[in-house]
């Protein structure tokens, strides 16, 4: 059964949070936005699924790269599909992404998984049927009761907390908010909710992602007194050197790379580099599903963990074909922010938290996402 359409539609839906100018999450007032599903269906008529920014897979990646390559292939292909769209990436001079190859990637194995009439995470392994998630923070911002001081990250560290959580990972400040960076400010935060949450509780800390060396050492030293569980991209991940001379000087446990490009073959070189001890991948970042297990497993022949970076279907699967990630990243949260609510396009959220913490695998066909396919038919604004 070969590919027959690979299709991008774009569809209106509402949303309640919206990025700032460096591309950071906030609280923002019911909105509409833009929305895409990318579409990839056989001869059966049967389709996989995968939602995408539509920004990042316009009309000519498709037709120049993603359809001479998929159409008339057998889905069942995926790898071979996955290497050819890979090397095609050389000369496409930066026009088809990591991300392009993550999302098609990820409608393939849902495509797959329907057409098994099993989830993808049983197809690729079935390691795990529930997961640990930590609550991980939006970035702070300057709203009073929102996240604008140590306080409102305490008091929020401790709802979260009571909701059942194990486990919190904290994004501080970083520009456009005007009096961001700030180590001295990020130290103190880390203190209050350690302060909130007693010992318990495992915190880690996402900080401004450009300080510079002398900086993310005086605030990583600060993490170990406070009994972090790992440190996250304090400084421009191009600078592979930097997260060595980092990792070789604390004992809190150093993680990357999140949004370094290159794939699998880029996080070989920071494990062989020692400049990290802890890897993370994510399947927008690192070129789909099976190049995040590619770093998944690279990480477990050296013993080490592979944090995963991000929610959503397709980084679940990862967690549930495997076990040396610890942790699934439930967010990003706000105190004004609801995010259980099932935005319109969708009938109900992948990943209810239960009253342990966890996050259940999906069990329908496929990734297990339940589209609002009536709501996307309605709202369709264009397709490609
Ligand atoms: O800078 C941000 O807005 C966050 O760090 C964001 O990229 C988030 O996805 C992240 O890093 N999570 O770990
Ligand atoms: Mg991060």
């Amino acid at each position: 059964m070969l590919i027959e359409a690979v299709v991008v539609r774009v569809f209106t839906t509402t949303a309640h949070t919206a990025v700032d100018d460096a591309g950071h999450r906030h609280p923002a007032p019911e909105h509409e936005v833009r929305a895409a599903l990318l579409e990839i269906t056989d001869q059966d008529g049967r389709t996989g699924y995968c939602q995408v920014q539509p920004d990042h897979l316009r009309e000519p990646v498709l037709s120049e790269h993603i359809r001479p390559v998929l159409i008339g292939r057998d889905p069942w292909q995926r790898e071979r599909i996955w290497q050819a769209l890979s090397r095609r990436q050389r000369g496409a001079h930066g026009g088809l992404t990591d991300r392009a190859l993550g999302y098609v990637d990820q409608a393939l194995w849902d495509l797959l998984g329907r057409r098994a009439g099993l989830p993808v995470w049983k197809l690729l392994g079935g390691a795990r049927d529930r997961v640990p998630a930590y609550a991980s923070t939006m970035c702070g911002d300057e709203t009073p009761g929102g996240l604008s001081c140590p306080e409102d990250y305490a008091a929020f560290a401790e709802r979260l907390v009571k909701r059942g959580y194990r486990g919190i990972k904290l994004h501080t400040w970083m520009p456009p908010v005007p009096f961001a960076p700030d180590v001295r400010l990020d130290i103190r935060t880390c203190a209050a909710v350690r302060e909130a949450v007693g010992p318990d509780i495992a915190l880690m800390l996402d900080a401004n992602h450009w300080y510079r060396r002398t900086e993310a050492l005086e605030l990583g030293r600060a993490l170990e007194r406070l009994d972090f569980s790992w440190y996250e991209e304090p400084m421009d991940e191009a600078s592979l050197s930097s997260y060595r001379w980092l990792a070789q000087q604390l004992a809190v446990p150093v993680i990357g790379p999140e949004t370094a490009g290159g794939k699998h073959l880029v996080r070989a070189e920071w494990i062989r580099a020692g400049a990290c001890d802890i890897l993370r991948a994510g399947v927008d970042d690192c070129g789909g599903i099976g190049a995040t297990l590619k770093a998944v497993h690279l990480a477990e022949a050296f013993n080490i963990d592979c944090e995963i970076h991000g929610n959503g279907s397709g980084n679940l699967a990862v967690l549930g074909a495997s076990d040396n990630p610890r942790w699934y990243e439930r967010g990003l949260l706000h105190p004004h922010v609801d995010f259980d609510q099932a935005p319109p396009h969708r009938n109900t959220i992948i990943d209810t938290l239960d009253v342990d913490g966890t996050v259940a695998m999906p069990t329908a066909p496929g990734l297990g996402d339940d589209w609002n396919i009536a709501h996307i038919a309605e709202h369709t604004i264009d397709t490609w």
